[in-house]
Protein backbone atom coordinates (compact mmCIF):
# COMPACT_ATOMS: atom_id res chain seq x y z
CA UNK A 1 0.00 0.00 0.00
CA UNK A 2 1.82 3.72 -1.05
CA UNK A 3 -0.49 6.53 -0.09
CA UNK A 4 0.24 9.96 -0.09
CA UNK A 5 1.69 11.30 2.96
CA UNK A 6 -0.14 12.14 6.12
CA UNK A 7 0.81 16.01 6.26
CA UNK A 8 1.43 17.26 10.12
CA UNK A 9 -1.57 19.79 10.40
CA UNK A 10 -4.03 16.53 10.87
CA UNK A 11 -2.26 16.19 13.87
CA UNK A 12 -1.33 19.51 15.37
CA UNK A 13 -4.08 20.21 17.39
CA UNK A 14 -4.82 16.71 18.57
CA UNK A 15 -4.41 16.13 22.89
CA UNK A 16 -1.84 14.20 24.39
CA UNK A 17 -4.14 11.34 25.38
CA UNK A 18 -5.78 11.03 22.34
CA UNK A 19 -1.93 10.43 20.48
CA UNK A 20 -1.31 8.32 23.55
CA UNK A 21 -3.94 5.36 21.88
CA UNK A 22 -2.73 6.06 18.73
CA UNK A 23 0.62 5.27 19.22
CA UNK A 24 -0.10 2.45 21.13
CA UNK A 25 -2.41 1.37 18.20
CA UNK A 26 0.09 2.12 15.70
CA UNK A 27 3.31 0.01 16.98
CA UNK A 28 0.68 -3.00 17.48
CA UNK A 29 -0.09 -2.41 13.12
CA UNK A 30 4.14 -2.24 12.73
CA UNK A 31 5.32 -4.74 14.96
CA UNK A 32 8.69 -5.79 14.94
CA UNK A 33 8.89 -3.52 11.67
CA UNK A 34 10.28 -0.35 14.25
CA UNK A 35 11.88 -0.12 17.05
CA UNK A 36 11.58 3.10 19.28
CA UNK A 37 14.51 4.39 20.84
CA UNK A 38 14.70 6.91 23.67
CA UNK A 39 16.61 9.21 25.24
CA UNK A 40 17.29 9.89 28.94
CA UNK A 41 15.96 13.75 28.49
CA UNK A 42 12.83 12.93 26.33
CA UNK A 43 9.67 13.95 27.93
CA UNK A 44 7.75 11.17 30.23
CA UNK A 45 4.37 11.57 27.39
CA UNK A 46 6.84 10.08 24.44
CA UNK A 47 9.44 8.34 26.50
CA UNK A 48 6.86 5.70 27.53
CA UNK A 49 6.58 4.34 24.19
CA UNK A 50 10.46 3.85 24.11
CA UNK A 51 11.47 -0.12 23.62
CA UNK A 52 15.04 0.50 24.77
CA UNK A 53 16.32 3.13 26.64
CA UNK A 54 19.69 4.71 27.50
CA UNK A 55 22.55 7.83 27.07
CA UNK A 56 23.69 8.30 23.39
CA UNK A 57 26.35 5.83 23.51
CA UNK A 58 24.09 3.00 25.23
CA UNK A 59 21.67 4.02 22.33
CA UNK A 60 24.17 3.68 19.68
CA UNK A 61 25.28 0.00 20.83
CA UNK A 62 21.68 -0.75 20.50
CA UNK A 63 21.64 0.41 17.12
CA UNK A 64 24.22 -1.90 15.67
CA UNK A 65 22.39 -5.00 16.94
CA UNK A 66 18.45 -3.76 15.74
CA UNK A 67 16.39 -6.02 13.39
CA UNK A 68 13.62 -3.54 12.51
CA UNK A 69 13.05 -1.85 9.21
CA UNK A 70 12.77 0.98 10.95
CA UNK A 71 14.14 3.30 14.04
CA UNK A 72 11.94 5.72 15.36
CA UNK A 73 14.54 8.00 17.77
CA UNK A 74 13.36 9.96 20.23
CA UNK A 75 16.13 11.89 20.84
CA UNK A 76 18.23 14.82 18.86
CA UNK A 77 19.36 15.12 15.36
CA UNK A 78 23.34 14.45 15.78
CA UNK A 79 21.92 10.54 17.69
CA UNK A 80 19.85 10.37 14.61
CA UNK A 81 22.88 10.93 12.49
CA UNK A 82 25.20 8.14 14.48
CA UNK A 83 21.73 5.94 14.23
CA UNK A 84 22.35 5.86 10.56
CA UNK A 85 25.73 5.66 10.10
CA UNK A 86 25.85 2.48 12.52
CA UNK A 87 23.02 1.01 11.33
CA UNK A 88 22.38 -1.55 8.43
CA UNK A 89 21.66 0.49 5.04
CA UNK A 90 18.48 -1.08 4.71
CA UNK A 91 17.46 0.40 7.75
CA UNK A 92 15.57 3.41 8.04
CA UNK A 93 16.19 5.83 10.63
CA UNK A 94 13.55 8.63 11.63
CA UNK A 95 13.56 11.98 13.85
CA UNK A 96 9.93 12.73 14.78
CA UNK A 97 10.59 16.28 14.65
CA UNK A 98 13.36 17.55 12.20
CA UNK A 99 14.03 20.68 14.46
CA UNK A 100 15.25 18.67 17.51
CA UNK A 101 18.61 19.71 17.47
CA UNK A 102 21.34 20.56 20.13
CA UNK A 103 22.04 24.27 20.84
CA UNK A 104 25.48 22.87 21.96
CA UNK A 105 26.17 20.97 18.47
CA UNK A 106 25.15 24.00 16.71
CA UNK A 107 28.25 25.61 18.26
CA UNK A 108 31.22 23.93 15.94
CA UNK A 109 30.37 23.42 12.58
CA UNK A 110 32.63 22.19 10.06
CA UNK A 111 33.42 26.36 7.83
CA UNK A 112 35.03 26.82 11.78
CA UNK A 113 36.41 23.35 12.20
CA UNK A 114 38.38 23.61 9.16
CA UNK A 115 39.59 26.61 9.81
CA UNK A 116 41.11 26.08 13.26
CA UNK A 117 42.72 23.08 11.64
CA UNK A 118 44.46 25.76 9.22
CA UNK A 119 45.22 28.42 11.99
CA UNK A 120 46.92 25.77 14.08
CA UNK A 121 48.56 24.55 10.78
CA UNK A 122 50.52 28.04 10.84
CA UNK A 123 52.22 26.97 14.43
CA UNK A 124 52.43 23.46 14.30
CA UNK A 125 51.62 20.22 12.15
CA UNK A 126 48.45 19.37 13.23
CA UNK A 127 48.15 15.71 11.95
CA UNK A 128 51.07 14.67 13.62
CA UNK A 129 50.30 16.92 17.09
CA UNK A 130 46.90 17.08 17.84
CA UNK A 131 44.20 14.66 17.73
CA UNK A 132 40.96 15.80 17.09
CA UNK A 133 38.02 14.84 19.87
CA UNK A 134 34.32 15.50 19.06
CA UNK A 135 31.65 14.78 21.90
CA UNK A 136 28.98 12.78 19.98
CA UNK A 137 26.91 16.08 20.24
CA UNK A 138 27.89 17.21 17.10
CA UNK A 139 27.10 17.13 13.91
CA UNK A 140 27.99 14.14 11.58
CA UNK A 141 30.16 16.19 8.90
CA UNK A 142 32.12 16.94 12.19
CA UNK A 143 32.50 13.34 13.13
CA UNK A 144 33.82 12.62 9.68
CA UNK A 145 36.94 15.05 10.10
CA UNK A 146 37.93 13.48 12.92
CA UNK A 147 37.50 10.32 11.19
CA UNK A 148 39.93 11.79 8.49
CA UNK A 149 42.38 13.49 10.81
CA UNK A 150 43.22 11.04 13.46
CA UNK A 151 40.60 11.76 15.35
CA UNK A 152 37.54 10.00 17.89
CA UNK A 153 34.03 10.60 18.97
CA UNK A 154 33.51 10.76 22.86
CA UNK A 155 30.39 10.56 25.11
CA UNK A 156 30.39 11.75 28.70
CA UNK A 157 30.77 8.53 29.65
CA UNK A 158 33.65 7.10 27.76
CA UNK A 159 35.67 10.68 28.16
CA UNK A 160 38.34 9.37 30.01
CA UNK A 161 39.00 6.82 27.99
CA UNK A 162 38.93 8.65 24.84
CA UNK A 163 41.43 11.26 26.14
CA UNK A 164 43.71 8.66 27.53
CA UNK A 165 43.45 6.76 24.06
CA UNK A 166 44.06 10.43 22.43
CA UNK A 167 47.21 11.04 24.92
CA UNK A 168 48.78 7.56 23.88
CA UNK A 169 48.73 8.58 19.88
CA UNK A 170 49.53 12.20 20.16
CA UNK A 171 50.73 15.09 22.29
CA UNK A 172 47.70 17.20 22.38
CA UNK A 173 43.63 17.26 21.80
CA UNK A 174 41.60 19.70 20.39
CA UNK A 175 38.38 19.26 22.02
CA UNK A 176 34.82 19.85 21.17
CA UNK A 177 32.61 21.82 21.06
CA UNK A 178 32.00 20.97 24.75
CA UNK A 179 34.59 23.31 26.87
CA UNK A 180 33.17 21.89 30.02
CA UNK A 181 33.34 18.62 29.28
CA UNK A 182 36.78 18.72 28.04
CA UNK A 183 37.55 20.69 30.98
CA UNK A 184 36.65 18.35 33.91
CA UNK A 185 37.97 15.56 31.93
CA UNK A 186 41.46 17.00 31.68
CA UNK A 187 41.13 17.90 35.23
CA UNK A 188 40.31 14.24 36.64
CA UNK A 189 43.73 13.25 34.72
CA UNK A 190 45.98 15.80 36.38
CA UNK A 191 46.06 18.34 33.33
CA UNK A 192 46.77 22.00 34.94
CA UNK A 193 44.08 24.14 33.95
CA UNK A 194 46.40 26.95 32.70
CA UNK A 195 47.48 23.70 30.39
CA UNK A 196 43.54 23.68 28.77
CA UNK A 197 43.36 27.17 27.29
CA UNK A 198 39.97 27.94 25.40
CA UNK A 199 40.09 28.15 21.64
CA UNK A 200 38.04 30.68 20.55
CA UNK A 201 37.25 29.96 16.67
CA UNK A 202 35.63 32.93 15.58
CA UNK A 203 39.25 34.35 16.46
CA UNK A 204 42.83 34.31 14.71
CA UNK A 205 44.87 31.77 16.15
CA UNK A 206 41.61 31.05 18.75
CA UNK A 207 42.41 34.27 20.37
CA UNK A 208 45.61 32.44 21.78
CA UNK A 209 49.59 33.64 21.17
CA UNK A 210 51.65 30.64 19.59
CA UNK A 211 53.60 30.39 22.84
CA UNK A 212 50.07 29.36 24.39
CA UNK A 213 49.19 27.04 21.63
CA UNK A 214 52.52 25.40 21.44
CA UNK A 215 52.38 24.83 25.23
CA UNK A 216 49.22 23.72 25.69
CA UNK A 217 47.80 20.18 26.54
CA UNK A 218 44.22 20.04 25.28
CA UNK A 219 42.47 23.29 23.55
CA UNK A 220 38.97 23.61 24.79
CA UNK A 221 36.51 25.04 21.93
CA UNK A 222 34.23 27.53 22.93
CA UNK A 223 30.84 25.69 23.42
CA UNK A 224 28.69 24.93 26.55
CA UNK A 225 25.60 23.64 26.89
CA UNK A 226 22.54 26.10 27.98
CA UNK A 227 20.80 23.75 30.17
CA UNK A 228 23.74 22.49 32.00
CA UNK A 229 25.39 26.16 31.86
CA UNK A 230 22.15 27.05 34.87
CA UNK A 231 23.47 25.27 37.01
CA UNK A 232 25.21 27.78 40.10
CA UNK A 233 27.59 26.94 43.06
CA UNK A 234 24.75 28.78 44.66
CA UNK A 235 22.41 25.65 44.58
CA UNK A 236 24.84 23.19 45.89
CA UNK A 237 25.57 25.57 48.60
CA UNK A 238 21.93 26.38 49.85
CA UNK A 239 21.33 22.09 49.15
CA UNK A 240 24.14 21.73 51.97
CA UNK A 241 22.98 24.12 54.22
CA UNK A 242 19.22 22.11 54.19
CA UNK A 243 20.73 18.83 53.97
CA UNK A 244 24.11 18.27 54.88
CA UNK A 245 24.10 14.77 54.99
CA UNK A 246 22.92 15.57 51.13
CA UNK A 247 24.88 14.35 48.15
CA UNK A 248 25.45 16.72 45.22
CA UNK A 249 25.96 14.49 41.59
CA UNK A 250 26.41 16.67 38.90
CA UNK A 251 27.01 15.99 34.52
CA UNK A 252 30.44 16.73 33.52
CA UNK A 253 28.57 19.84 30.89
CA UNK A 254 27.84 21.70 33.75
CA UNK A 255 30.37 24.56 34.91
CA UNK A 256 34.28 23.62 36.37
CA UNK A 257 32.90 25.03 39.48
CA UNK A 258 29.52 23.14 39.98
CA UNK A 259 31.56 19.76 39.16
CA UNK A 260 34.36 20.29 41.45
CA UNK A 261 31.95 21.16 44.45
CA UNK A 262 29.37 17.91 43.82
CA UNK A 263 30.29 14.67 44.91
CA UNK A 264 29.73 12.89 42.06
CA UNK A 265 30.36 14.01 38.52
CA UNK A 266 28.90 11.94 35.79
CA UNK A 267 27.30 10.97 32.46
CA UNK A 268 23.37 10.52 32.75
CA UNK A 269 23.63 6.65 32.55
CA UNK A 270 26.40 7.21 35.51
CA UNK A 271 23.68 9.66 37.57
CA UNK A 272 21.24 7.28 37.40
CA UNK A 273 22.78 4.07 38.38
CA UNK A 274 24.65 6.18 41.12
CA UNK A 275 21.13 7.11 42.90
CA UNK A 276 19.04 3.88 41.63
CA UNK A 277 22.10 1.87 44.17
CA UNK A 278 22.13 4.44 46.66
CA UNK A 279 20.76 3.82 50.07
CA UNK A 280 17.06 4.26 50.96
CA UNK A 281 16.14 7.36 51.83
CA UNK A 282 19.75 9.30 50.89
CA UNK A 283 18.86 13.03 49.53
CA UNK A 284 20.40 14.03 46.19
CA UNK A 285 20.48 17.44 44.15
CA UNK A 286 21.18 16.77 40.96
CA UNK A 287 22.47 19.04 37.87
CA UNK A 288 21.33 17.71 34.94
CA UNK A 289 18.19 17.60 32.86
CA UNK A 290 15.05 18.15 34.00
CA UNK A 291 12.79 15.28 32.31
CA UNK A 292 15.42 12.93 33.40
CA UNK A 293 15.71 14.45 37.64
CA UNK A 294 11.57 14.23 37.60
CA UNK A 295 12.09 10.75 36.79
CA UNK A 296 14.39 9.70 38.61
CA UNK A 297 12.79 11.43 41.20
CA UNK A 298 9.31 9.58 41.07
CA UNK A 299 10.86 6.39 40.94
CA UNK A 300 12.74 6.56 43.62
CA UNK A 301 10.23 8.28 45.92
CA UNK A 302 8.78 4.86 47.38
CA UNK A 303 12.88 4.00 48.76
CA UNK A 304 11.93 7.50 50.55
CA UNK A 305 14.80 9.28 48.48
CA UNK A 306 15.05 12.75 48.06
CA UNK A 307 15.69 13.46 44.23
CA UNK A 308 15.77 17.19 43.71
CA UNK A 309 16.95 19.28 40.45
CA UNK A 310 19.69 21.64 40.96
CA UNK A 311 18.16 24.96 39.44
CA UNK A 312 15.14 26.46 40.99
CA UNK A 313 14.09 27.96 37.43
CA UNK A 314 12.96 25.26 34.71
CA UNK A 315 15.48 24.42 32.42
CA UNK A 316 13.95 21.83 30.46
CA UNK A 317 16.13 20.89 27.21
CA UNK A 318 13.71 22.39 24.67
CA UNK A 319 14.68 20.87 21.53
CA UNK A 320 14.49 17.31 23.44
CA UNK A 321 11.20 18.32 24.05
CA UNK A 322 10.41 18.88 20.45
CA UNK A 323 9.60 15.13 20.26
CA UNK A 324 5.96 15.28 21.36
CA UNK A 325 3.16 12.97 21.09
CA UNK A 326 1.66 14.41 18.10
CA UNK A 327 4.68 14.07 15.98
CA UNK A 328 5.72 10.56 17.08
CA UNK A 329 1.73 9.31 16.27
CA UNK A 330 2.32 11.33 12.74
CA UNK A 331 6.03 9.47 12.32
CA UNK A 332 4.35 5.91 13.33
CA UNK A 333 0.94 6.77 11.35
CA UNK A 334 3.31 7.62 7.43
CA UNK A 335 5.33 4.33 8.46
CA UNK A 336 1.93 2.42 8.71
CA UNK A 337 1.43 3.85 5.47
CA UNK A 338 4.52 2.83 3.97
CA UNK A 339 5.89 6.39 3.52
CA UNK A 340 7.92 7.13 6.34
CA UNK A 341 8.54 11.16 7.25
CA UNK A 342 11.88 12.99 8.16
CA UNK A 343 14.19 9.93 7.42
CA UNK A 344 17.96 10.89 8.37
CA UNK A 345 20.42 10.24 5.68
CA UNK A 346 23.95 11.25 5.65
CA UNK A 347 25.99 11.31 2.59
CA UNK A 348 27.49 7.90 1.95
CA UNK A 349 31.41 9.48 1.94
CA UNK A 350 30.37 11.52 5.24
CA UNK A 351 28.95 8.80 6.89
CA UNK A 352 31.93 6.04 6.39
CA UNK A 353 34.43 8.97 7.96
CA UNK A 354 32.21 9.70 10.85
CA UNK A 355 31.85 5.78 11.27
CA UNK A 356 35.71 5.93 11.54
CA UNK A 357 35.73 7.88 14.10
CA UNK A 358 32.46 6.24 16.08
CA UNK A 359 34.08 2.66 15.72
CA UNK A 360 37.37 3.87 17.64
CA UNK A 361 35.15 5.01 20.10
CA UNK A 362 33.18 1.71 20.48
CA UNK A 363 36.22 -0.27 20.43
CA UNK A 364 37.44 1.21 23.38
CA UNK A 365 34.31 1.80 25.40
O1 LIG B 1 25.56 11.25 25.98
C1 LIG B 1 24.40 11.56 26.20
O2 LIG B 1 23.48 10.83 26.00
C2 LIG B 1 24.12 12.88 26.77
C3 LIG B 1 23.65 13.93 25.89
C4 LIG B 1 24.31 13.05 28.05
C5 LIG B 1 24.75 11.95 28.91
O3 LIG B 1 25.62 12.16 29.74
O4 LIG B 1 24.26 10.85 28.81
FE1 LIG C 1 22.27 19.55 23.64
FE2 LIG C 1 22.29 20.50 26.15
FE3 LIG C 1 20.03 19.56 25.09
FE4 LIG C 1 22.02 17.87 25.73
S1 LIG C 1 20.80 19.12 27.16
S2 LIG C 1 20.82 17.85 23.83
S3 LIG C 1 23.82 19.17 25.21
S4 LIG C 1 21.20 21.36 24.38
Amino acid sequence: MNTATIKFDAFESLKNEDCQDRIIEAKKTLGDKIVILGHHYQNETVYRHADYSGDSLKLAQYVQNLDAKYIVFLGVHFMAEVSNILSRPEQITVLPDLSAGCSMADMANLAKVERTYRELSKVLDFDKTITPITYINSAADLKAFCGEHNGIVCTSTNAPNVLDWAFKKREKVLFFPDQNLGRWTGHKMGIAIEDMPVWDPDLPLGGLTEKQILESKVLLWKGHCAVHQMFRLQHIEKFRELHPEGFVISHPESPFEVCQNSDYVGSTEFILNTITQAKPNTKWLVGTELNLVNRLANEMKPEGKLVQFMSHVVCECSTMARIDPQHLSWTLENIIKDNPVNIISVPKKEAELAKLALDRMLEIS
